[in-house]
């Protein structure tokens, strides 16, 4: 009997251009040929190659790749969902690689930055050549980053940082970070060089998840900046909140690789295994499970395009990406760990991807809004009242 390819049961794919396909080729090559072979390792040493990754990267144009100028590829958002949906499926810590630099510290300097600073950082970061990561969490103020305690107060001309971020991806490694901070005139955005003296980093250790990912700890004691170091278009809390929508997208269609990766796993080793004198795909139950991931990863795959068809269009709301962002990262929690049933106690290990996934997911759920924070976006469009507090 031919099985229906059960990965593309919506025929999403006829949804995509010839150029966007291409791109979603090229970076699956990319991570078939140089990042999968490797991953198990990378997850349990907890340490990623991040600065070679960034330059190899860089170099397929995948980093800010859908800004316009200053050297980035300028694709459609479409394009850029596809990519990090690719780079999910291999592991969601590559996509956060990717996500951080392009989404969240270039964004915030192509969006709030002056010339001078674009010109400054943008080329050398689309090449990888220099990393960056964004500031924005604080360890008592994570869901409600408006509390931050890190602040930047006027010296002469110059700006004085003192605060501690935490949870900061790429933090370690980065040549740049963009911290917000509390100023005179509210919550405004820094760019910070990580040789500036009064600047550590410091790696989070024992993570469960996101293992092949650098995570840490920012401090800035004292750190003396000049007076453009500010983001002079930065102002109040809208403006990271403006760089969140942007990562919040990515996840949308990255999030869905990972339970593409899980749902594919999960028939080739039914269909291999035999329990009982026969595969363990032949079981009416095996199928309902099968059958339950493909039916969301579709719905989820449908959502996406038409969220990331809104982004080009210029109309995508942040409430619409909530929901893409809480609905497809739970359904990928879902399908992964569903998956890994499948596996049996193969399934722990990491031979195999799927505890590594639904690992990794667990803290996508948590990231760049928790699922409580979205129903609570959600709640606010719906109702017009906010129950943040
Ligand atoms: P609230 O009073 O609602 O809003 C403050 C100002 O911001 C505006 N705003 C937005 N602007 C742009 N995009 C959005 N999505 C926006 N949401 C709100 C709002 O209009 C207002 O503007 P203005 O001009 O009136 O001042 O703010 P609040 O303090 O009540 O908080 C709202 C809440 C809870 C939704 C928000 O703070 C939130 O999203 N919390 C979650 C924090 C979060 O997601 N952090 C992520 C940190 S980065 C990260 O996790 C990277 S992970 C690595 C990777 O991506 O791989
Ligand atoms: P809390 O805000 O303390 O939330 C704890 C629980 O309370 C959650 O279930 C939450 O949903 C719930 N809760 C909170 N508020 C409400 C409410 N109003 N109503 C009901 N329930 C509520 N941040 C950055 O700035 N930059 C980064 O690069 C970055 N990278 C990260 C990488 C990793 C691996 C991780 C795990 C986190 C990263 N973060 C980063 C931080 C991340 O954005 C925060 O962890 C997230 O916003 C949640 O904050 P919190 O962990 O403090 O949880």
């Amino acid at each position: 009997m031919t099985r229906t390819a059960p990965l593309d049961l919506v025929a999403a794919d006829d949804l995509f251009s010839d150029e966007e396909r291409a791109i979603r080729d090229t970076v699956r090559k990319f991570c078939a040929d140089r990042i999968r072979p490797h991953l198990a390792e990378w997850f349990e040493k907890g340490e990623l190659p991040a600065r070679d990754l960034a330059r190899e990267m860089g170099e397929l144009g995948l980093l800010g790749m859908h800004l316009q100028g200053y050297g980035a590829a300028g694709t459609n958002a479409v394009s850029y969902g596809l990519a990090c949906h690719e780079l999910e499926a291999a592991d969601s810590g590559l996509r956060s690689l990717v996500s951080v630099q392009g989404s969240l510290a270039m964004y915030a300097i192509y969006a709030y930055g002056s010339e001078e600073q674009k010109n400054e950082w943008l080329p050398r970061m689309v090449t990888g050549e220099a990393v960056g990561c964004f500031g924005l969490t604080e360890a008592d103020f994570g869901s409600n980053p408006g509390g931050m305690r890190t602040n930047a107060k006027k010296d002469g001309s110059d700006w004085v940082l003192n605060g501690t971020k935490m949870w900061i991806t790429n933090g370690s490694i980065a040549d740049v970070a963009v911290v917000w901070a509390r100023t005179d005139e509210g919550i405004r955005g820094f760019v910070v060089p990580t040789t500036v003296k009064g600047f550590t980093a410091n790696t989070v250790p024992g993570k469960l998840s996101l293992r092949a990912s650098v995570t840490s700890e920012l401090v800035l004691e004292d750190v003396r900046l000049p007076a453009d170091a500010v983001l002079p278009h930065s102002k109040g809390l809208a403006s990271p909140l403006g760089c969140l929508n942007e990562a919040r997208f990515g996840i949308v269609f990255g999030s869905l690789g990972a339970a593409r990766d899980c749902l594919e796993t999960a028939i080739a080793y039914a269909s291999d295994r035999e329990v009982f004198d026969k595969p363990l795909s032949a079981y009416q139950l095996t199928q309902a499970k099968l059958a339950e991931m493909a039916l969301e990863l579709g719905k989820g795959m449908l959502l996406a395009v038409r969220i990331g068809r809104l982004k080009d269009a210029g109309t995508l709301k942040p409430e619409q990406v909530s929901m893409g962002k809480l609905n497809n990262v739970r359904v990928a929690l879902r399908i992964a760990r569903e998956a890994r049933t499948i596996l049996g106690a193969n399934g722990i290990t990491l031979e195999y991807p799927v505890m590594r996934h639904a690992n990794n997911l667990e803290s996508v759920l948590t990231y760049e809004g928790t699922s409580e924070v979205h129903l609570l976006v959600i709640g606010q469009a719906l109702t017009g009242v906010g129950a943040f507090r």
